[in-house]
């Protein structure tokens, strides 16, 4: 009786070792699987989410032959990951200046044609936040120039 209970001692040490072998190898693959990839670290913030807009415009002439014309941020949808570092850079194409807010994270800024304006923040939440220029947010005053960054 004494002996299988030594035997079973043993087996039991023999499988807490291969069990404790099998749990470091699983977290060591876990860790190296999990460790962000590198990016070069220049003028862009390494491991950050990377999104792209710019200042467009829509122009035509109406039939009477008057100049109509719109701003928008293209693309008017950009996606990015709760919890995670974003840089949003934001291209000045059409217009001369166009002093922006993101309603719901405190941010704001002005778009100068020729220039990008770089915003770095990491979003807690999910939810739609809307980016408006606050010169041109409605169809009245050459807009609507809106755009929505989708936090997921
Ligand atoms: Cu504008």
């Amino acid at each position: 009786m004494s002996k299988i209970v030594i035997l079973s001692r043993k087996k039991i040490q023999m499988y807490s070792v291969i069990a404790a072998v099998v749990i470091l190898a699983g977290a060591y693959i876990g860790w190296q699987q999990t460790k962000p990839a590198t990016v070069p670290v220049g003028d862009q913030q390494a491991n950050a989410q990377v999104l792209q807009l710019v200042t467009g415009e829509f122009t035509a002439t109406s039939d009477n032959g008057k100049k109509i014309e719109s701003y928008v941020f293209y693309p008017g949808t950009i996606i990015a990951k709760k919890g995670e570092l974003v840089e949003l850079r934001i291209s000045g194409v059409n217009g001369q200046s166009h002093p922006f807010v993101i309603e719901g994270l405190n941010i704001s800024g002005n778009i100068n044609k020729g220039k990008t304006t770089v915003v770095r923040f990491t979003p807690k939440e999910a939810g739609i936040y809307p980016i408006i220029c606050q010169t041109h947010s409605d169809t009245k005053t050459g807009g609507p120039m809106v755009g929505y960054l989708v936090v997921q």
